[in-house]
């Protein structure tokens, strides 16, 4: 089969405008190579990553430890089912396991399949230990919620992008402002069918929203008096990107149950990850629940070296120190430039900026392709926000040149 070359960026740009469905809406740079906080694109340009691929790169792009893992085990056995067993996955969920804590884990493979198990486990605990009615169970969510694109899960999405147009709608949830105690309070008062509150312990598409200092903690202990199970999405938050293991540790909470994605395989391959204790983890039983490539030696062992990486790096350190460094410089930037940066928040190395746009109606999608043309790639969510989160092995110097690139581009904005 003749497949091209690709020599040009534009002809990247070109042949998936044609082949490819429009589902996205990318800054113009084409990428092939990465190299821990740095990519290169066709022309051979070089970039600071400051999306790390919405945190699934916290590791580096590329990390040899990770890649070693990868190579080796891909010469000997990537996937068997869970038709038989392996000599990986048990040894997996181990390490998961104490790493976090938790009795039990199931290993997916995309975030979204993660939340779909996480929701699935809810609901079963729902009616085989809280004694819920059949098909009665419900779940709190959130406003403003990001937490996949399956059918079911936009469902629950208060996105209009995110759900127009893919009805009907799963039922069984109840939305609920974030942060907002009295109203979680309520819901769980009112109604005794509910099963499990999922929330996002920093909400990272509605733009690196930061709760009160104590709501996951006051949630918690809501979720324990109406017997109902915290449900902490931290495919995003977690693994270090916020300065702690997980972002719910700074309320200092161990949700109930615990997902995970992205950064748990540093990048290289899909890998997700459910954690619960055995009350709630054993009611799905055999037979119940699954998927082909869930739990495959393959991800087994990348997801164990992408968690070694965090820990024998210290990335969570770092990024709790470089966080400070960076929102500090960001908001130096809104005392020169009120008018155009507003806002900075977020945790770590998870922040984000508020851009106002311009007179001449400029927006934070022109300050990206600034920034692109000056070498750094972020990309805004909701129109006005910009998120930055670099690779969490980013050094004190490199983030200096990246606030460089960022101050040069807002004070010629
Ligand atoms: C896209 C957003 C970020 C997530 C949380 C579950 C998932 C995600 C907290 C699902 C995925 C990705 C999806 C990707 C862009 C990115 C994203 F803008 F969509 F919302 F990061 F903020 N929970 N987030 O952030 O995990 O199935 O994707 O592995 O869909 O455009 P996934």
């Amino acid at each position: 089969m003749n497949t091209p070359t690709i020599t040009s960026s534009q002809q990247a740009i070109d042949t998936e405008h044609q082949y490819g469905a429009h589902n996205y809406h990318p800054l113009p740079v084409v990428l092939n190579r990465g190299e821990g906080v740095y990519l290169w694109d066709v022309e051979g340009k070089r970039y600071y990553d400051f999306l790390s691929a919405y945190s699934a790169v916290n590791q580096g792009h590329c990390h040899p430890r990770i890649i070693g893992a990868l190579m080796e085990q891909a010469q000997q056995l990537t996937l068997t089912s869970r038709a038989f067993y392996n000599d990986k996955l048990g040894v997996a969920e181990q390490y998961i396991c104490e790493y976090f804590g938790y009795e039990k884990a199931l290993y997916m493979n995309s975030g979204a399949e993660a939340v779909e198990t996480a929701i699935k486990l809810a609901r079963k605990w729902g009616y085989m230990k809280k004694g819920i009615a059949p098909n009665k169970a419900e779940i709190v969510v959130v406003e403003h919620n990001f937490h996949g694109r399956t059918t079911g899960i936009i469902s629950f999405s208060t996105d209009p992008d995110s759900t127009k147009g893919f009805g009907p709608y799963m039922t069984g949830y109840k939305v609920i402002p974030y942060n907002d105690i009295d109203a979680l309070e309520q819901a769980l008062k009112e109604n005794p069918n509910i099963c499990g509150f999922l929330v996002e312990p920093i909400q990272g598409e509605a733009g690196v929203v930061v709760p009160d200092k104590g709501y996951l903690a006051r949630a918690h202990e809501l979720c324990k008096e109406y017997d109902v199970l915290l449900m902490a999405d931290e495919i995003q938050t977690g693994i270090g990107r916020t300065g702690k293991l997980l972002a719910s540790y700074y309320d200092e909470v161990k949700a109930d149950i615990l997902i995970l994605g992205k950064a748990l395989s540093g990048g290289v391959l899909p890998v997700s990850c459910v954690l619960a204790d055995d009350e709630i983890m054993l009611c799905i039983q055999p037979g119940e629940h699954g998927s082909t490539f869930g739990g495959n030696p393959l991800a087994a062992v990348v997801a164990m070296a992408a968690l070694d990486v965090i820990k024998g790096e210290h990335l969570t350190e770092n990024a709790s120190e470089l966080g400070e460094v960076f929102r500090e410089r960001m908001r130096g930037l809104i005392q020169k430039r009120p008018e155009l940066v507003t806002l900075v928040r977020g945790r770590g190395l998870l922040n984000a900026i508020v851009i106002k746009p311009t007179a001449d109606g400029r927006t934070a999608w022109d300050v990206c392709v600034a920034l692109k043309d000056k070498g750094l790639l972020a990309k805004p969510t909701h129109g006005d926000i910009i998120r930055f989160a670099p690779p969490l092995v980013i050094s004190e110097e490199q983030l200096q040149a990246c606030c460089d690139i960022i101050e040069e581009v807002i004070l010629g904005f």
